[in-house]
């Protein structure tokens, strides 16, 4: 599983011997006592740069006798810190001890914490001659904690600092990256890929985001038809077995499953099994003159005024509530398309009649919230626009605040402000800077470095049919614009803290498995550490420089742990450390 490392590296031994050149021409200091990790800890301490040669018999030993998750994490990193063998780009030079490190000792006060949100993920590392010890509240903190201690062994004859200490704790309780499976398919095993490689970056929380306009991948119990008529095929749907596998994966890496099915718009998938229920379907729904929400091929929205509906999206809830174990249950809510709704005769009449849009929305919210929160027990996650429109939205009294959580995505100046504001939790994931799909160009309308001979689409919208690239959401987010960006901006302290976390997005129109590793990673590494430990050093300012040679070794480090990670940097500014970061 991990592919040996001269396959990502092939230039190893050559920067070896370049680097052992290195640490003599400069002054050690600047060279020797640093060990990359990401994300950075809170707080590290090695005073004097020395290190301890692991025992090929080590072990790492519980202080209790069984937790499913812990062990099966005990045991993957047992291998892994066995096997990896990293080289570090430039290797720390220390005074190597001659005994040698067989046992991480690992405590847990509360064994029996589930993993949910603002579980305590906090752990303490003291690595010394006599013994290295891990103590934890958690399981949970203790899997952060045993990461930690992988990126800490390297060399080819694998070594160990000692003398370190390490006290950690991540600044925000949700660390989530959105997966969309909708609009193409997703195998299980790139799924589960992919929550490995979060847990290797500390992040926490797997948005699901199963179904949409264009298909409806997700085997329900009450509702097989959906899938069954919705999904791209049997062979391109999830099965209880497959959920099953996702959830329990993300339990042994400390990763909780958030599900999220769209609703009442982007649901033009559902009308294959139950057309009666579905607005506008299978249309592409681009009225002019108004900025076209939901516009793709494929747009349509569940009928409020239709009891069907009703009955249709309880026994969706259910289900969904019943699979998932997760205390957050992820509604949709965004981009509802009041034309689309106005092509039903009952909707048009009631509108005629005098009713608003924002009626609509608020009776679709005031029939499944309260099922999802008291019926079902479980917080509502809905994207901003059911508060904040800004063509429709409800009162905010349908949505109690302690069980309603929003996540922005518009870049509306107050949004953010605004949610926290009136109370609510907030989950951040800014299309400006989280969106990692962006960027792939397309025919920009009125830009005429753009320009084509013949037809010239005059809306925009239709040159690039089918997604959400081109103008909508460029440019690309590259890893330094991940990281720049700061959720709290214009929050007082008080504000800030209904800020439970950030989210980075993959929305799927133009991506799938085949390039899914290079569109998440490295960059959402990036966030991955700014919602950990921040984006700045102890003495406030940001870590720009620092932080791209710390993520270009921690790219190499996650290929060689079969993550296809994308580049930073040639390979040449690893052969010249120094030369390619100007700060330096
Ligand atoms: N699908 C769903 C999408 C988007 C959203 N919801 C989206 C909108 C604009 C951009 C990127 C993605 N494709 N269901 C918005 C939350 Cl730029």
């Amino acid at each position: 599983m991990i592919p040996s490392m001269t396959s990502s590296f092939p230039m190893a031994s050559k920067t070896f011997l370049l680097l052992s050149c290195l640490t003599i021409l400069f002054p050690i200091s600047s060279l020797s006592s640093k060990l990359n990790l990401w994300p950075q800890p809170t707080s590290i301490s090695w005073p004097t740069p020395a290190a301890i040669p692991l025992s090929p018999s080590f072990t790492i030993t519980p202080n209790f006798s069984s937790h499913i998750y812990l062990h099966r994490a005990i045991t993957r990193y047992t291998r892994l810190i066995l096997s990896e063998r990293h080289r570090p780009i430039i290797p720390p030079v220390v005074n190597l001890s001659s005994s040698s490190l067989s046992t991480l000792y690992l405590s847990i006060s509360d064994l029996s914490a589930p993993l949910q949100p603002g579980v305590d993920e906090s752990y303490h590392l003291y690595i010394s001659t006599s013994g290295a010890s891990l103590t934890a509240v958690t399981p949970w903190g203790a899997m952060r904690g045993l990461e930690t201690f992988s990126q800490l062994v390297w060399g080819h004859q694998p070594v160990v600092p000692i003398g370190m200490r390490i006290f950690d704790k991540p600044l925000f309780t949700h660390r989530g990256l959105l997966l969309d499976t909708s609009r193409n398919f997703y195998s299980v095993r790139s799924i589960l890929r992919t929550i490995r490689a979060m847990s290797y970056n500390k992040m926490n929380v797997f948005h699901w985001h199963i179904t949409d306009s264009q298909s409806f991948p997700i085997v329900l119990p009450s509702e097989p038809e959906l899938a069954a008529k919705g999904s791209y095929g049997s062979s391109m749907s999830y099965s209880t077995r497959d959920v099953k596998r996702i959830i329990q994966y993300g339990l042994s890496h400390g990763v909780r499953v958030v599900p999220e099915i769209d609703m009442p718009g982007h649901t033009a998938s559902w009308a294959e099994a139950y057309p009666d229920i579905v607005t506008c379907a299978n249309r592409f729904w681009a009225p002019t003159g108004k900025p076209a929400l939901a516009a793709e091929p494929g747009t349509g929205e569940l009928n409020p005024l239709h009891a069907k509906t009703y009955q249709v999206v309880q026994n969706v809830l259910r289900d969904l509530s019943t699979l998932f174990l997760d205390q957050y249950l992820h509604a949709g809510a965004d981009e509802v398309n009041t034309a689309c709704w106005e092509t039903d005769p009952a909707v048009a009449r009631f509108i005629s009649a005098g009713g608003t849009h924002d009626q609509l929305l608020e009776k679709f919210i005031n029939m499944t919230h309260p099922y999802i929160a008291d019926t079902l027990n479980r917080t509502a996650v809905y994207w901003e626009d059911v508060l904040l429109g800004p063509y429709v939205k409800v009162q905010p009294a349908s949505l109690p605040t302690e069980s309603t959580i929003l996540q922005t995505w518009n870049n509306r100046a107050k949004n953010t402000k605004q949610i926290v504001q009136a109370g609510y939790r907030v989950i951040v994931s800014s299309s400006d800077f989280y969106y990692l799909d962006c960027g792939h160009g397309g025919w920009v309308g009125n830009d005429s470095r753009y320009d084509v001979q013949e037809a010239e689409p005059s809306n925009e919208l239709f040159n690039d049919p089918g997604g959400n690239g081109g103008s909508w959401c460029a440019p690309y987010k590259s890893w330094q614009r991940v990281y720049d960006y700061d959720i709290l901006h214009n929050l007082t302290k008080e504000e800030a803290k209904r800020v439970v976390g950030g989210e980075v997005a993959l929305w799927s129109e133009q991506a799938d498995e085949t390039v899914l590793d290079a569109k998440l990673w490295p960059r959402t590494s990036a966030a991955a550490e700014v919602l950990w430990s921040g984006n700045k050093d102890s003495e406030g300012r940001k870590r720009y420089s620092e932080a791209t040679d710390r993520l270009n070794e921690w790219r190499y480090r996650l290929v060689r742990r079969g993550i296809q990670a994308e580049p930073i940097q040639p390979l040449w500014c690893v052969l010249h450390p120094g030369m390619c970061n100007l700060e330096q």
